[in-house]
């Protein structure tokens, strides 16, 4: 089928965002590519030869709590040594602007709340890196930025130079196991170990937050929902998009291979092919207006 006229029209997606009143965002790791955090299914989705979705498993912690909170225990020295981009920033500007907007992250990296966007039209369905759970008992911690986590996870927050590559990443090099006992306990049961705060494949997403998604979709038509820097192949985020869906909606495809996609573009649909961090401020200039030096907005 062939692709809407302007699906690609700038000025066109202006016209139909100045008369918007309620859009629903749905961001995945492409958001934070341009802050240099790799994404899933980039060449970063490969953590010394672990597939990042294997170590991403409550079976994969059963097994080795260890090296899997070295691998997260990396993600949080990353997250920590990068910052919110532009994209990041005016989305946050977004909510300001539009009480009707609603914004639904995939990412775990805490980007998007010290970009300061407003946490009541922020959901984070995957949880945070920030956050640490019991993996027994419903103790959680928010907002943890302990870096290491633990001393048992030194090896994970190691300041290299610039172009050298951090000893743990290289496959080749053995790594010391990390016996479950250095592992933090839980203080509230004497059953637990403390975890990473974020939804492993195979858990449930918070019930609490899956219905409050719901109602809001239900309470009216969506004029736009942008689908930003994420393949949708994980669900349930990759299903709110059609969800979301009415008569009007336009879904608008945010993507570096968007283009990929125009086929599948419906009447009301946008498709836009490049860095999120460069087209998200375009193309909500209009209600957003333009950042300060610093990428975020008066
Ligand atoms: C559950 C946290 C039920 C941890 C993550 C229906 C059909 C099929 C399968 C299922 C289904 N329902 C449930 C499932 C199972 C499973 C699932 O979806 N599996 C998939 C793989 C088929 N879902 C679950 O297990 C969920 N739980 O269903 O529970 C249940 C109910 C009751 C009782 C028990 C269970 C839990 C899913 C959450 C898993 N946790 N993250 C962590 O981060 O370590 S998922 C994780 O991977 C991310 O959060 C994200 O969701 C996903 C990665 O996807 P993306 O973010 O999109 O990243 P990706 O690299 O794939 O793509 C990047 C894109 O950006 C690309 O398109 C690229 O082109 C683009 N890009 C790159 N650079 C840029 C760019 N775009 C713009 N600018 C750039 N610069
Ligand atoms: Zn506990």
């Amino acid at each position: 089928m062939a692709p809407p006229k302007n699906y690609n029209s700038i000025p066109a997606f202006h016209a139909k965002l100045q008369s918007a009143r309620r859009i629903l965002a749905v961001c995945g790791a492409g958001l934070s590519a341009a802050s240099g955090l790799p994404t899933f299914r980039g060449p970063g989705g490969l953590w010394r030869n672990h597939q990042a979705t294997d170590l991403a498993t409550p079976e994969a912690f059963e097994d080795d709590p260890g090296l899997v909170w070295l691998f997260y225990a990396y993600r949080r020295h990353m997250a920590l040594n990068v910052k919110p981009n532009p994209g990041h920033h005016a989305l946050a500007a977004l909510a300001e602007k539009v009480p009707g907007f609603l914004c639904l992250s995939q990412n775990v990296d805490g980007l998007h709340p010290r970009a300061g966007h407003p946490p009541e039209q922020l959901r984070l369905l995957h949880g945070s890196l920030f956050d640490i759970k019991c993996n027994a008992c419903g103790w959680i911690q928010k907002d943890n930025y302990d870096d290491p986590f633990c001393p048992a996870l030194a090896a994970a927050a190691e300041d290299v130079n610039p172009g050298e590559t951090l000893p743990l990443l290289d496959p080749s090099k053995e790594l010391a196991d990390i016996p479950r006992q250095e592992i933090p306990p839980c203080p509230q049961c004497d059953r637990g170990l403390q975890r990473p705060g974020v939804v492993w494949f195979g858990e449930p997403l918070d019930e609490d937050m899956l219905n409050e998604v719901d109602s809001w979709i239900d309470e009216g038509e969506v004029d736009i929902v942008l689908v930003i820097g994420t393949s949708s192949q994980v669900y349930p985020a990759a299903g709110y998009a059609e969800q979301a869906r009415g008569r009007e909606t336009s879904v608008v495809t945010i993507n570096l291979d968007a283009e990929d996609e125009v086929r599948r573009l419906r009447s009301n649909d946008f498709a836009f092919a490049g860095d999120a961090a460069v087209l998200l401020p375009k193309l909500l200039e209009p209600i957003i207006g333009t950042p300060v030096t610093d990428g975020t907005y008066a």
